[in-house]
């Protein structure tokens, strides 16, 4: 296999329990880990239950490990404080485990909202200045920074995916432009852990869908090529219709719904 012991953090959540199996040819050894419970360990697993937050617990979580997928943290938009923890405080964690214990490769779970203040008029590449629509996002923006620090001074390898909606299937009209099937989620991240040099690569998470804001030219050199598409959900969202209803601020960006979280926003 080509790697001895593979991190998740996240492993409870969503994603997490989708990577579960699915990441197992990869390492010898699966260390799963989140701040909720993850129930029996199975074969090839190891469980370490951790607050990424607690950084001597971080550090005994990264022993003998040698590439992580980090998928932990808060994954919508919260108070700050809450944000700060799991996702500043816990990112940073993160990284200075990574380079005390010598793991040369990372592959971040980073998020559309990164990015999502761009009009949905708007195709991006991954040198667009970032443009966060919540504090969540701008934690995934501090993810983005810490990691491009890492390489630049240590040499540690990252892909920030900046995954769009990865779910079963598309809820909304937006997902249909949003939408990473699993498959191709698994995908990015065998792209991201087996390429021989990544360096510091931003990819965005989406499948080969009909419609388009994000050109992933900028991360060729992954070999990337989704294989889904949401044109087989298009019947759910005719066009013109809007499920769950949007008021047009949603419509208007490609944060969609996560403009309308938090107290107030604007229009320009
Ligand atoms: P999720 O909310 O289902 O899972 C996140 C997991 O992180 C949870 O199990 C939670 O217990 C754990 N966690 C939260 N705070 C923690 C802390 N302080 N210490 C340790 N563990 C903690 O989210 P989901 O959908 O599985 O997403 C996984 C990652 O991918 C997240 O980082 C999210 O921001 C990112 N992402 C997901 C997208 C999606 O479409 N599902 C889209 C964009 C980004
Ligand atoms: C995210 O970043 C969230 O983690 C996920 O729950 C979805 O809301 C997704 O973005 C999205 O934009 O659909």
């Amino acid at each position: 296999k080509p790697f001895k012991r593979i991190l998740l953090t996240g492993a409870a959540g969503g994603l997490g329990k989708v990577l579960r199996d699915r990441i197992k040819p990869w390492a010898d050894v699966i260390r799963l880990s989140d701040l909720a419970d993850l129930g029996a360990t199975r074969e090839g697993e190891e469980i370490v239950q951790c607050d990424l937050a607690d950084k001597a617990g971080v550090l005994a979580l990264m022993e003998g490990v040698d590439a992580v997928l980090h998928f932990g943290g808060i994954s919508v938009e919260a108070p700050f404080d809450a944000i700060l923890q799991a996702n500043i405080v816990g990112t940073a964690n993160l990284y200075e485990a990574v380079h005390k214990m010598g793991v040369r490769r990372v592959a971040f779970a980073s998020s559309n909202h990164a990015i999502g203040y761009y009009k949905t008029t708007d195709m991006i590449d991954a040198d667009a200045p970032v443009r966060p629509d919540t504090m969540y996002g701008v934690s995934k923006c501090f993810g983005e920074s810490l990691s491009r620090y890492y390489y630049d001074r240590f040499g540690i390898e990252t892909v920030c995916i900046r995954i769009g909606s990865s779910f079963l299937e598309p809820t909304s009209a937006r997902m249909l432009v949003t939408y990473l099937s699993y498959d191709d989620l698994l995908e990015a991240l065998r792209c991201s852990l087996m390429t021989a040099r990544v360096g510091h690569t931003i990819l965005f998470g989406v499948s080969d869908n009909p419609a388009k804001w994000w050109d992933n030219r900028k991360a060729g050199h992954l070999g990337f090529v989704a294989k889904d598409s949401s044109s087989r959900f298009a019947d759910k969202f005719p066009p013109g219709a809007s499920y769950p209803a949007q008021d047009d601020i949603g419509a208007t960006f490609q944060g969609g719904p996560f403009l309308l979280s938090g107290p107030q926003y604007r229009q320009e």
